[in-house]
């Protein structure tokens, strides 16, 4: 795109939100530096680990390129016409309730709109649902049921003015990295407590004055506990509640419960919300996703209500939200149960609609919700399936039904920036769509801020943007002039005049005051947040304009002496879900290269694990492997998996094989934080890694997972039996050692041109080399023969131990080395070794090493 100068834009991953400005390098190349923008309002100029590396994933690698039928490629105009065809004809025999597209907060604001016009305005079915069913639909189930509407109450700034942060089932110094060094900010500044309700001990939990670790969904309980008690020391708001919420006259009686924790801590954390009303409570997925996480979300909501603690200054009820246009989605209404633009599907709203999009809007009623919907796909009433932007094959539970039902739709249509996805692997027809970096648009963030999204370089191959693939699919159909814009600002333009139709039903949500913009000031627009910092000071969006408290009840805990343990799935630092993207990243894939079992050291005794060793997993549903990793993190009885990993990057390493398909009544949410598991040992009888140039899939093994290296990739490997070296390894020349007493076996492969294409290390019993020196001979040539097979240089370099800070490549042992010499704090080992001096999302784990050390004896001076 030539020499343009840096371009303001918005972060590809988290609900955060970040800018970024990004220096696109001149020339054909897709070079970019990306930093922080310093004048947008979410992030202030920081990035965490994940935005600071974007520009490692903007390469082609992986990309699709082209539309394909069927595996052939073909023209977008038969791709267009065949789509057309298919869901034509599937409605014609079977009607429209046989079609769906399942969408993504991962899409534009703008192609969120098309997709539902197309479905709820001219397909005539409420079939859209989107893999925020998978993360946030029980707050907005929550927010509905207390406030009339799905508005977020909060602002980032609250965060910054707060006395008393509650994170609860939110991993914010991984997951949403950048308001948490606002929240530790402010607790510099102010003396904020931090208090974190989570069952794990996670880094932000360690950082927190306050951990609760509770039974997995024991929110209500606590909650209503803490509600309960704060009633009976006369601390409820009574003006506030009087004049502004609405509560059954029976709600106080029977509440108080055991709130399922330590007395002390429960006494600590009464007396840190009795002295705080400026509280903000932050809520994510160990909430949400639950089969009572609409009730937590109320539980939740109640507590602020109650005590006033909304609508000023550092107070209130915050969920924040997971995918970088989660809100997006749910403002132009592309969840199943809304219509629009935050309507409902009632006559006279449907009515609206359709004198808006000049559509027939024969949808009925609300669409399936998506596990219903892939309920509806396996056993065959929906025919015609297509996919964006999110990849369910892997991020959805009871994945093996998921599975079954793609494998036999009569036609999935997947559009996607990735050629081989799990899901793209079921795909009749594939469509390639603009990935970030290329697409233009906006997205809103948790705190309601809309940002644009600003194209960087030009689309490779014929990838198209999403909106775009959309309005052709239409014009196939023969309904093109409703989806003839000629860009995402005409796009955009359309969906703020919709909004109208919200802020005249009595909604918060109206934008209309964008409905003109010019397509200039459109490109230029700097981020706003729509309804203001506190949208809901003004009053509720209820028909009596009065909040709702609901009354929520404890869930019966059932005890399940087939699978005794409860199964947690949780999120990494550095990898995005299903690691289509970051999983291509060479730094970001070296915080955790494997997937990883967090178990306590008692169940690890229990079930015959050893650390380092392999465990498989077992639940109704199916099993999985992973690497075992014992810490006291885990409470005992419960285990945790992280939900990354593929199949395309693991061998059983797929964390949705093992959660069942239970959802929330209200939300539709599945339960994706607690499932009944057992565990078991992996026998392996060899256990290996392997450096090489591409990406293959192992067969046969008892385990294997791939991380990106520099110039290739890095495997590890275990099995059982005879190793078949030719599988794992390409052609070339090979050198070789074996001790067939020691059962070691390494093998270095090097291609024509002397470059190292491969190299496997295997051992039956001792250790292998350290992996970081193999991995950065990859592709080169200047080890010797010896050195490759030793695995290490002739002059041995220090091992740096596991990496700590990505940005620098500080290793764990480095920082140990820093502390032994004296650094005491975060900042001080900083000064040593640079480490957490740049994106500074590895603060936390600087700290637990910190601590760590100085809790063993020092060396004895020399
Ligand atoms: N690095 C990274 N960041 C991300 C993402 C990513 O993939 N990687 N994804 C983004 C998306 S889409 C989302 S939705 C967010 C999710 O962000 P988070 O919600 O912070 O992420 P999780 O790790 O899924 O879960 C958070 C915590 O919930 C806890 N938990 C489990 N059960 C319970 C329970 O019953 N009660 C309570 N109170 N806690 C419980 C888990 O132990 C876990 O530590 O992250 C966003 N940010
Ligand atoms: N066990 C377990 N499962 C979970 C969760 C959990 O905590 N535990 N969390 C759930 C949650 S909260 C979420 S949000 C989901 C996320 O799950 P998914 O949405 O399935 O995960 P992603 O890997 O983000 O998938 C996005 C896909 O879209 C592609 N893509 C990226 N950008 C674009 C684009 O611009 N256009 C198009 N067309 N495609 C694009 C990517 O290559 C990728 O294939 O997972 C859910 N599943
Ligand atoms: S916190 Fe990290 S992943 Fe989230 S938007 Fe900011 S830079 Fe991106
Ligand atoms: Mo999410």
């Amino acid at each position: 795109m030539g020499d343009t100068g840096p371009i303001r834009t918005t972060c590809a991953y988290c609900g955060v939100g970040c800018g970024i400005t990004a220096d696109v390098a001149s020339g054909a190349g897709r070079e970019v530096s990306v930093s922080g923008d310093t004048r947008h309002p979410a992030n202030a100029g920081r990035l965490c680990s994940k935005g600071t590396h974007l520009g490692e994933t903007v390469g082609l690698e992986g990309r699709l390129l082209h539309p394909r039928i069927a595996g052939e490629r073909v023209s977008w105009d038969r791709a267009s016409a065949e789509v057309a065809e298919r869901m034509r004809a599937c409605i014609a025999q079977h009607g429209p309730d046989s079609v769906a597209f399942y969408v993504s907060g991962q899409l534009l604001t703008e192609d969120y709109y098309a997709a539902n016009k197309l479905m709820k305005g001219f397909i005539g079915s409420g079939n859209i649902d989107t893999n925020s069913r998978l993360c946030m639909a029980s707050a907005v189930a929550a927010y509905n049921r207390a406030f009339g509407e799905d508005v977020v109450p909060c602002s980032y700034e609250d965060l910054d003015a707060a006395d008393l942060i509650l994170l609860v089932g939110s991993n914010t110094a991984w997951c949403h990295p950048v308001v948490w060094q606002r929240i530790e900010k402010t607790r510099a500044r102010r003396g904020t407590k931090i208090v974190v309700i989570d069952p794990r001990r996670t880094e932000t939990a360690e950082q927190a004055d306050l951990h609760v670790p509770i039974a997995p969904d024991g929110d209500i309980a606590l909650f209503n506990a803490l509600l309960a008690r704060m009633h009976a020391q006369g601390l409820v708001d009574a003006a506030y509640m009087s004049a502004h919420v609405e509560i059954a006259p029976d709600f106080w009686d029977d509440l108080a419960c055991d709130p399922g924790v330590d007395p002390e801590i429960f006494e600590a954390l009464c007396a840190l919300v009795a002295a705080h009303p400026r509280m903000v409570t932050l809520f994510s997925q160990g909430a949400n996703q639950s089969v009572c996480g609409t009730d937590k979300g109320n539980a939740i909501i109640n507590l602020h209500l109650a005590m006033g603690s909304i609508n000023w200054i550092g107070a209130g009820p915050f969920s924040i939200t997971g995918q970088p246009n989660a809100m997006g989605g749910r403002e132009v209404g592309g969840l199943a149960n809304t219509l629009a633009c935050h309507l409902g599907f009632s006559e006279e709203e449907r009515r609206a609609a359709a004198a808006f999009w000049n559509a027939p809007v024969r949808c009925s009623g609300p669409g399936l919700k998506a596990v219903d919907l892939f309920r509806a796909v396996h056993d065959g009433r929906v025919k015609f399936l297509w996919v964006m932007a999110t990849n369910p094959a892997v991020s959805m539970p009871d994945s093996a039904v998921v599975r079954e039902a793609l494998a036999r739709c009569p036609t999935v249509v997947v559009s996607d920036v990735i050629a081989d996805t799990d899901t793209a692997r079921h795909a009749d027809i594939l469509l390639p769509a603009e990935a970030w970096g290329e697409k233009n648009g906006t997205v809103t963030n948790s705190e309601r801020c809309i940002s644009r999204q600003r194209r960087l370089f030009d689309a490779p191959g014929e990838a198209r943007a999403d909106w775009r693939i959309i309005a052709d699919v239409a014009a196939a159909m023969g309904w093109g002039e409703a989806f003839a814009w000629k860009d995402a600002a005409s796009v955009f333009r359309e969906y703020a005049w919709m909004t109208g139709l919200a802020q005249a039903r009595g909604k918060c949500l109206d934008l209309t005051h964008l409905g003109d913009i010019s397509s200039a000031d459109y490109d230029a627009l700097e981020p706003f947040q729509w309804g203001g910092a506190r949208p809901l000071a003004s009053g509720y969006p209820t028909p009596s304009g009065k909040a709702r408290m609901v009354r929520v009840e404890v869930p019966e805990r059932v005890p399940d002496a087939e699978f005794p343990l409860r199964l947690n799935t949780a999120r990494y630092r550095d990898q995005w879900h299903t690691m289509t993207r970051t999983g291509l990243s060479p730094t970001l894939s070296q915080h955790r290269p494997e997937p990883l079992l967090e178990v306590h050291p008692r169940d690890a005794a229990r079930y015959g694990l050893v650390a380092g060793g392999l465990a498989r997993v077992v639940t109704r549903q199916g099993r999985a492997v992973f690497r075992v990793d014992v810490g006291e993190g885990q409470r005992p009885g419960e285990i945790c998996v992280p939900m990354h990993w593929s199949d395309a990057m693991s061998g059983e390493g797929r964390a949705n094989r093992l959660p069942g398909a239970q959802v929330d009544p209200v939300s539709g949410q599945p339960g994706f934080k607690n499932s009944g598991a057992r565990l078991e040992p992996v026998a392996a009888d060899w256990q290996a890694f392997l450096v090489r140039r591409d990406a293959i899939a192992p067969k046969g093994l008892a385990y294997w997972a791939r991380a990106r290296i520099a110039e290739g990739w890095l495997y590890e490997l275990a099995g059982e039996g005879a190793v078949d070296l030719d599988a794992l390894l390409p052609e070339g020349e090979r050198l070789e050692v074996a001790d067939t007493v020691r059962g070691m076996r390494r093998v270095a492969v090097r291609a024509g041109d002397g470059t190292l294409a491969a190299a496997i290390y295997l051992t039956r019993a001792g250790q292998l080399p350290a992996r970081s020196w193999v991995a950065g001979q990859l592709g080169q040539d200047s080890a010797s023969a010896c050195e490759l097979l030793a695995g290490r240089p002739s002059t041995p370099l220090p091992d740096r131990g596991p990496i700590v800070c990505v940005c620098h490549g500080i290793g764990a042992n480095d920082i140990a080395a820093a502390c032994a010499g004296g650094a005491d704090s975060v900042e001080a080992v900083g000064q040593c070794t640079q480490a957490g001096t740049n994106c500074g999302s590895c603060r936390p784990a600087i700290a637990r090493l910190l601590e760590t050390c100085a809790t063993q004896p020092r060396e004895p001076a020399e």
